[in-house]
């Protein structure tokens, strides 16, 4: 099958670059300019005509990448046109009627590189990654997985466990020879340092998942504080309504924010006090259980009015930052005890220490992200695979003596196929469709 898909974003612009991947690639270039195939790699100006009636569709740049030397390596080519719907439109119908073509799926084309080894799957995935990367941090993380980085690492750890599978192996195939003594030995703790290894990769504080989906603040506290008022400050709009009425806000208020360069996802949530309106207790529900999910909690109380519930006490953690607002109305000091804990305040109706408060949230982006040199893990999936190892490795090490040897193997292999996994080594046709469905068409 020959594929085909615009690779470049939808709607009107300069250059629009249809892609054609397959078999057919060079018949649907000749159909479609009437012309043999341009020199491999050369940027080439055709015109594109109507197959059947030759009639101008637009003109344009041609480039052809004879297979294997190409992203999917197959044959591949793009057709680089102007951005206009008609045109685009016009193409790819053409196109759909020549045999054996039809649209891409989403992430087809990048499918299609792993399946033919062109590349890994941390690599696949660090496209979409890309892609889809609204800050620096975001970039630059996908940027460092291209690169090969964790792909390495992975399949050095994995190189380690063949090369003890083969001691033991060893082992069982020649049970009456005599391997030196300190085989076991040797066995034992080179599996310990493979899961030490393993286990540090895994104590990242999930850096490298917050970076790619955002780290979650969630805004919290009594009503009427000005939690609303306080979101739409923060993401410069109105996502929230604000008002005097105590309980405005019902449900979570969620918005994407690039502070910094660091993505946060920030949740507006219910007030909290004593109620016995249905609704408005399944709100406060709601905001409890988005404190507990939170990376960092912004506990919002009126400045004058401190009175602590044991509910708002619980959420005072380290995870938190109190936010006392309103000190326009402030008329006497803050009660020392309140004083004492550490907090920032603020006025949301004045502009005043707003700064303070964002510089505080991105120290504590900053502490959390520390460690974003080593991050390794980007995703739930490859956190689920480790795991995995490290159980099988756990209990591989519990079997170390010499009569268990034979199905000690197994858990090593195991652990291995775990690894393999996580980069695309082992036959992986299960995981596949869940991660090429997240890209979009023509990638
Ligand atoms: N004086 C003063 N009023 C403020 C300040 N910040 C917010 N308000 C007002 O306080 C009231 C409540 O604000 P909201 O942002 O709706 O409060 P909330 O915490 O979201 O309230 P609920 O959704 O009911 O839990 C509104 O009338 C705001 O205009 C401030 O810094 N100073
Ligand atoms: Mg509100």
């Amino acid at each position: 099958m020959t594929i085909y898909a615009l690779s470049t974003g939808p709607g009107v612009s300069g250059v629009a670059i249809i892609r054609i991947s397959g078999p057919d690639t060079s018949k649907v270039i000749k159909l479609l300019t009437n012309k043999d195939v341009p020199r491999p790699r050369e940027a080439t100006l055709r015109k594109i005509n109507n197959i059947e009636t030759s009639e101008l569709i637009d003109e344009g740049i041609v480039l052809w990448f004879p297979g294997p030397e190409s992203y999917t390596g197959e044959d591949m080519a793009e057709i680089q046109v102007h951005g206009s719907k008609a045109v685009i439109e016009a193409i790819h119908k053409n196109i759909s009627n020549i045999e054996n073509c039809r649209f891409a799926e989403p992430g087809e084309f990048t499918k299609l590189a792993f399946q033919n080894g062109k590349i890994n799957l941390l690599k696949a995935e660090s496209v979409a990654d890309l892609i889809s990367s609204e800050t620096e941090i975001q970039r630059k993380q996908a940027v460092k997985i291209m690169s090969g980085r964790s792909a390495d690492k992975f399949n050095s750890l994995r190189e380690k466990l063949l090369q003890i599978l083969s001691h033991v192996e060893a082992k069982i195939d020649f049970p009456d020879e005599d391997l030196p003594k300190d085989i076991l030995n040797k066995i034992k703790k080179d599996t310990d340092e493979v899961l030490k290894d393993i286990e540090k990769i895994m104590n990242d504080q999930k850096a490298g998942e917050r970076i790619r989906e955002g780290f979650k603040i969630a805004i919290l506290g009594p009503t009427n504080a000005g939690k609303s008022s306080l979101i739409n400050l923060l993401s410069n709009r109105d996502v929230a309504i604000v008002s005097e009425i105590a309980g405005t806000t019902r449900d979570v208020i969620e918005t994407h924010l690039n502070i910094d360069g660091y993505p946060v996802i920030v949740s507006d949530t219910a007030g909290i006090r004593e109620s016995v309106d249905e609704i408005e207790k399944k709100g406060i529900k709601l905001s409890l259980n988005r404190a507990e999910e939170a990376d960092l909690k912004l506990v919002v109380v009126d400045a004058k009015n401190t009175y602590f519930t044991d509910t708002l006490k619980d959420l005072l953690d380290d995870n938190a930052i109190l936010v006392l607002n309103k000190s326009d109305l402030l008329e006497k000091d803050i009660d020392p005890e309140i004083n004492r804990i550490n907090h920032v305040l603020i006025s949301i109706k004045n502009n005043l220490n707003i700064d303070k408060l964002i510089q505080k949230i991105k120290n504590t982006l900053k502490n959390k992200f520390i460690t974003s040199d080593d991050i390794l893990i980007t995703r739930e999936r490859h956190r689920q695979h480790l795991e995995q190892c490290v159980s099988h490795l756990k209990r591989f090490n519990q079997k170390k003596q010499v009569e268990d040897f034979d199905i000690a193997a197994e858990d090593l292999r195991l652990a291995a196929r775990q690894l393999g996994m996580i980069v695309g080594k082992v036959d992986v046709e299960e995981i596949l469709g869940s991660i090429f469905n997240d890209f979009c068409i023509g990638k």
